[in-house]
């Protein structure tokens, strides 16, 4: 068979064998993502959901720059929207419950694998370190509710009060207007913070952190804390996270399947369009609904797509941060 030919041939089996794997889910076995060198002009680079981000950004930035590890980089950059009262779905400040109080969810995942997750926390008010001290200190990956609480106070974090007076209002206000529950995410009232990250060496870290949704039925635990759904991280290919409705970002764990699709060789963007659309395909969405992925590979390329308009990520590399405005599903 003349070079050509064979050339031709194999290239159609591979098409072929790859056609089927991803039709029955084997691709992740039978592909290696594309990987192009590290650009290390740029690197790092970090994105993180909404405006707040920015401030993140620039928190992680400066841990790394100093020789900080990616990991401590997504820590501390999070840790910055968890004490801001301003940020209004993340730790101190953020909405409380349908009981009024303010319960949390995050989590942390490094290059090597480990993860750390923490959700319904109550009265801490830095979950992400908790969740970080969750994956270096014991076995498992998740703790929740009063043992997470327990686990945190053993660790020599102290309890907060979380619930500002100006949330105190807030609730007071939905009591009065008849309490009832409307899942609505964007821009004006949600702000889970989700950030990714690649240091000068490609190797990738990820934290999410949240007060979930507004007046959320008493233990509901969103995506957030839910490795594969809020966050996923794999040093090989790339990292995702997510913010919006959690239901659906679980029911279809989200960044994993961004990170899965960029295994198979997708570029983050187009990873974040089919992570979209799959909630689309499978799940009945509401007129309120909203969701936004970010998402960044092991080269540095970076994509990100929401269901309705509204959502932005910041974007961080060694030269410039910047707010960027995130294409939707649903055009108005
Ligand atoms: C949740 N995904 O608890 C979170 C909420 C969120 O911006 O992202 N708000 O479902």
């Amino acid at each position: 068979m003349s070079n050509r030919r064979k050339f031709l041939v194999q290239t159609l089996i591979g098409g072929i064998a790859t056609g089927l794997g991803y039709r029955y889910g084997l691709a992740s076995t039978i592909m290696k993502p594309a990987v192009l060198p590290p650009d290390h002009e740029s690197f790092p680079i970090i994105l993180s959901t909404w405006n707040h981000g920015l401030a993140a950004n620039k928190k992680a930035m400066g841990v790394m720059i100093k020789g900080g590890s990616v990991l401590d980089a997504v820590e501390q950059g999070v840790r910055v929207s968890e004490a801001d009262p301003k940020v209004q779905s993340v730790g101190f400040g953020g909405f409380p419950d349908a009981s009024g109080e303010v319960t949390l969810d995050a989590c942390i995942m490094g290059p090597d694998g480990r993860a750390g997750s923490v959700a319904c926390l109550k009265e801490i008010m830095h979950p992400i370190s908790v969740a970080r001290k969750v994956m270096e200190k014991t076995p498992h990956v998740m703790l929740v509710g009063d043992g997470a609480q327990k686990f945190a106070l053993d660790q020599g974090f102290e309890k907060t009060n979380l619930l500002t007076p100006e949330m105190n209002d807030n609730y007071a206000a939905w009591k009065a207007s008849g309490a009832s529950y409307a899942p609505h995410a964007n821009w004006e009232n949600h702000d889970t913070i989700g950030l990714i990250a690649i240091d000068i060496n490609g190797d990738l870290a990820g934290a999410c952190t949240t007060s979930g949704m507004a007046f959320k039925h008493p233990g509901r635990v969103g995506d957030s804390p839910i490795i594969g759904a809020g966050l996923f991280v794999d040093n090989e290919v790339g990292a995702a996270t997510a913010t919006g409705e959690g239901e659906a970002v679980m029911k279809t764990l989200g960044s994993f399947l961004i990170v899965e699709l960029m295994r198979q060789g997708y570029s983050p963007q187009q990873a974040c369009e089919l992570a979209v659309r799959r909630i689309v395909a499978k799940i009945k969405v509401h007129p309120h609904f909203q969701i936004g992925y970010i998402a960044l590979n092991k080269s540095g390329e970076v994509g990100a797509y929401a269901y309705a308009p509204g959502f932005q990520y910041a974007f961080s590399n060694r030269n410039e941060t910047r707010l960027v405005d995130v294409k939707s599903e649903k055009k108005n």
